[in-house]
């Protein structure tokens, strides 16, 4: 059999190829310069050494220059040792289809191309995140040493591969390569189906009950087309945005109340849908509302965590529980009732990995709208919205009545997230690091009705492999069940974002019954003044609050 022509390729080395939360983020304009796709790809190659014959997953959110960075990806994939690819139709997959992929089809790893909820377009952002063969993201040891490697390589190696045409799904032979094009919905469907009750959802939509859900121009709309409308009967328009566009139609794929306002208006007032649900650009983010009411993502959960065992492919329970450390504790408490562990992880969905690879959780989330469980190793914004119809068909209540009802029980957890957009990272940086200096003077303090138990910097030492990752948010945490977490983001592309993460739980009738904005703002205040927000930033209130 004849093969591809390899050529080696000499180039220097891009000082700025390091992965952040998830994957690399940057400007298309960063992404779109010479070599630079091929030369972040040849220093994951370099990492993971895959032998010769390997498959590999690839599929992207559809965003401007999805098609290119595959082609481009692919030529230097071959090079290094790839023989068969399966890449989505039209270069697309979610990553939750695309996680799923990677494990059913026993791929040896996964490139996601994909800026996740950033904008899109020629000015926007892109992204790259690579995925193991668990389906799940990267280790940060792995993507520490990707970066080494990326500050050292002289070049990259790639095969003279003529563009492969992603229109058409089916299988392609390139001289020992196999490129399959495959449906990006289909086996996701698949899954879902085997999860949940789709016959108790069509019946409960055939009842009356409406849903909305908000694709915002992004990935999920074929996969939201295909299952709420085709398999369980939902009305076309009960769609919006479902056609996937490069620029995201100029909106801002994020499912925040901010940035989905136009679902947050048709969620108040007589008439509102039962269920309205956004999701992201690659479809792993879920924002849930109900009629007059915003579901928390930290409550989503935990809610989810008290019905787990009415949904048919969880009847046999979960083996416990996990969130990442800035999301409210409010799945702790559900969790503690039924008497399951309960993991505290840094931000970042690849910390669950380990926790779901080793059997000892079947449930997560955080609160920056993603929510999954052990069917796949990223979070999964169609999954959220199935789970709560799969609920809201067998409870018979509505949402807000579930949500009203469970506060009822197990207290309220008020959240809010407040975020500084600080042009300069540099004050940012500044910022964390005087408060890090701070905390020893600030524990054991009574700075507004509640003793500071815990002034810390939080440390995880991964229970699995023992793995330990230093620095990952400066936490208050208060006698009276306050909190104040401050970390900076880790997904932006530009400047650096101070996010400030307030929760209060609160038990007593007239305190849940507040609105969160009342509950948290002398909290957030507080929050400002002991870390010199305005100080450090300029900045005399936050930019936005989730
Ligand atoms: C990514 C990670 C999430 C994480 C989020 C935090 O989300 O996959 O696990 O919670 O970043 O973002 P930040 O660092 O900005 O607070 P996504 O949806 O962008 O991939």
């Amino acid at each position: 059999m004849s093969t591809l022509d390899i050529t080696d390729v000499s180039f220097p080395p891009y000082v700025d190829q390091r992965p952040g939360t998830a994957g690399l983020r940057k400007k298309v304009s960063v992404f779109s310069q010479p070599h630079y796709v091929e030369m972040f790809t040849q220093a994951v190659f370099s990492t993971l050494k895959l032998p010769a014959g390997s498959r590999l997953v690839i599929g992207g959110d559809g965003r401007y220059f999805n098609s290119e960075a595959i082609q481009r990806l692919m030529a230097v994939a071959v090079a290094n040792g790839v023989s068969e690819i399966i890449v989505g139709q039209h270069g697309l997959l979610s990553t939750p289809a695309a996680s799923h992929l990677i494990r059913l089809r026993h791929a040896a790893a996964g490139f996601i191309l994909t800026a996740s909820h950033n904008p899109g377009g020629p000015s926007g952002d892109f992204g790259l995140k690579f995925n193991t063969p668990t389906g799940g993201q990267a280790p940060e040891h792995v993507t520490d040493e990707v970066f080494r490697i990326s500050q050292q390589q002289t070049g990259y190696r790639r095969a003279d591969l003529p563009h492969v045409d992603l229109s058409r799904t089916g299988i392609t032979r390139l001289a020992g390569l196999v490129v399959e094009v495959v449906d990006p919905v289909a086996d996701y469907a698949v899954l879902m189906e085997s999860l949940f009750d789709f016959q108790r959802i069509a019946d409960w939509l055939r009842a009356g009950h409406r849903i909305r859900f908000d694709a915002m121009h992004a990935v999920t709309g074929p996969y939201a087309r295909r299952i709420l409308v085709e398999r369980l009967g939902a009305p076309l328009d009960s769609l919006r945005h479902a056609e996937p566009l490069p620029d995201f139609g100029g909106l801002h794929p994020d499912p925040n109340p901010i940035d989905a306002a136009g679902l947050v208006a048709e969620s108040r007032g007589a008439g509102a849908p039962d269920l309205l649900a956004a999701s992201d650009g690659d479809g792993d983010r879920n924002m849930i509302l109900g009629p007059d009411t915003f579901l928390s993502p930290c409550d989503s959960v935990a809610v989810m965590l008290a019905n787990v065992t009415r949904i048919p492919g969880y009847r046999e329970g979960v083996p416990g529980v996990a969130r990442s450390m800035p999301t409210s504790r409010a799945l702790d408490v559900v969790a503690a009732s039924l008497g399951l562990p309960c993991y505290e992880t840094p931000t970042g969905w690849r910390f669950f990995c380990n926790l779901l690879e080793a059997g000892r959780i079947g449930l997560c989330g955080e609160e920056s709208f993603g929510t999954s469980s052990a069917h796949c190793r990223e979070k999964d914004g169609l999954w959220a919205v199935l789970f709560w119809l799969n609920l809201l068909a067998v409870d018979g209540r509505s949402l807000p009545g579930i949500l009203r009802d469970h506060w009822a029980r197990f207290g309220r957890h008020h959240y809010q997230r407040w975020d500084y957009v600080v042009p300069d990272a540099g004050r940012a940086n500044e910022l964390m690091e005087a408060l890090r200096r701070l905390l020893p003077a600030l524990q054991g303090t009574n700075p507004a009705g509640g003793i500071i138990d815990t002034a810390d910097d939080f440390h995880y030492r991964d229970p699995v492999d023992a793995s330990e990752s230093a620095h990952q948010g400066v936490r208050l945490i208060f006698s009276n069940g306050a909190r104040i977490v401050y970390r900076l983001s880790g997904t932006g592309t530009a400047g650096a974002t101070l996010r400030v993460y307030l929760e209060r739980h609160v038990t007593l009738p007239g305190e849940i019954v507040l609105s969160t904005p009342a509950a948290l703002t002398p909290l957030g205040e507080l929050a400002a003044q002991i870390a010199r927000i305005a100080h450090h930033t300029g900045l005399s209130a936050p930019t936005g609050m989730i």
